[in-house]
């Protein structure tokens, strides 16, 4: 799916991407949606969409055939024993999630214990090629109404950039992220972030990194946040007793899935660690996903959960999903809330696999599609 605006980050610029969506059917006919948040490319997280692929066909997806699941958490409990590959394993376990939902005719949110009608958005502004579009990017976002701004930053478009924008907007609230652009020698250059009354620095060091975020976080008194470094409630544990971050971005991809989500939810909580929901350019499934899991209590700062069109001409999701002034009406039909949008589903979709459960019968509009070769 082509991006409407390439999304430059530290890392790269990507101006499309390539999803794996992943249907769980039922042996009653309901159908669970989830996404993998897998780049195609191992820059974010050594994660790709091909070793998702791969993870859920050749391991996953055999495990879970055949069991009996009363609960989506004993998908996270099945799962267990791997290490890592957590976009993989959220992808179906989010699947088995709206599947759940959807049997009990409750939201995605309800069967999820979320608690709020409502969420606040942020929105992700990625590196602009100079400072005054960028300035016209913020402006836009503000007269949207979106709850607060984060721009991407990276060494030689930080201080002086940053420094424009506070100039134009002293009031909005407003972050940056560096995706692990920076490292201790900048310390100096970070401490100059100060000055700009930012909510919050996301994950400026190594991605893989909890020590020395620990020691930025001493020399500097923006907020850190991180993202990239925590996957699991451990990594959460020891980066709160380290002092290595004041809040933590949750993906579900990055964490496992929604019920991983809810463990490092509620350590964060029980530690006063404000947490918002993170954002990989997620279609309107992921999205839906994303915002059941804004719901839970601790999600007090905006997410990176923007409405449909600021990403895509088109959205696999009807009704795409919109925003009122920075907030969306959570919905409050069954699973994710959002019905597929076939006809653009498939008009995307390149290839597809189909994983069959002992031999039941799949629909045969699906067994038309070309199979994907992930080997
Ligand atoms: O670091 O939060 C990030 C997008 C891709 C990979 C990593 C990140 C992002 C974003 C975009 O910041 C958030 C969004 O989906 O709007
Ligand atoms: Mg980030």
């Amino acid at each position: 799916m082509d991006l409407k605006h390439p999304f430059q980050t530290s890392f790269s610029t990507q101006v499309d991407r390539e999803i794996l969506i992943l249907e769980a059917h039922g042996a009653d006919g309901t159908i669970g949606y989830s996404e993998s948040v897998a780049g195609r490319d191992p820059f974010y997280s050594e994660e790709t969409v091909s070793t998702t692929a791969v993870m859920l066909k050749e391991l996953l997806v055999p495990m879970l055939i055949g069991t009996t699941i009363d609960h989506p958490d004993e998908v996270s409990q099945l799962f267990a024993p791997i290490r890592r590959n957590n976009m993989a394993i959220s992808a179906i376990e989010g699947a088995m999630w709206d599947m759940y939902a959807k049997q009990r005719g409750a939201s995605l949110s309800i069967a999820f214990g979320g608690t709020k009608s409502q969420v606040q958005v942020g929105v992700s502004i990625g590196l602009q090629p100079t400072d005054a579009a960028l300035l016209e990017k913020v402006s836009a976002a503000v007269d949207a109404g979106f709850k607060r701004i984060k721009m991407k930053v990276k060494p030689g478009r930080d201080v002086d950039m940053i420094r424009a924008v506070r100039r134009e907007f002293p009031d909005v609230l407003l972050m940056v992220d560096a995706n692990s652009a920076y490292t201790l020698d900048d310390i100096p250059l970070l401490q100059r972030f100060d000055e700009f009354n930012l909510m919050m620095i996301e994950q400026p060091l190594a991605h893989d990194d909890i020590i020395d975020h620990a020691v930025l976080q001493k020399a500097i008194s923006t907020p850190v946040c991180l993202d990239e470094s925590i996957h699991s409630s451990a990594d959460a544990r020891k980066a709160i007793a380290l002092g290595a971050c004041q809040i933590i971005n949750i993906k579900t991809g990055r964490v496992g899935g929604l019920t991983a989500a809810k463990k490092l939810h509620d350590l964060c909580a029980e530690h006063g660690i404000p947490v918002w929901c993170g954002g990989m350019l997620e279609t309107g499934i992921g999205r839906a996903h994303n915002i059941a899991m804004s719901t839970l209590p601790n999600f007090v700062l905006p997410g990176d959960t923007a409405p449909s069109a600021n990403y895509w001409h088109e959205d696999i999701v009807t009704p795409e999903i919109t925003m009122n002034r920075g907030v969306i009406d959570v919905p409050t039909a069954p699973g994710i809330g959002y019905d597929i949008n076939q006809e653009a589903l498939d008009r995307f979709t390149q290839s597809m696999e189909i994983w069959p459960a002992n031999g039941a019968a799949y629909p045969s509009t699906l067994s038309d599609k070309e199979p994907l070769h992930v080997s």
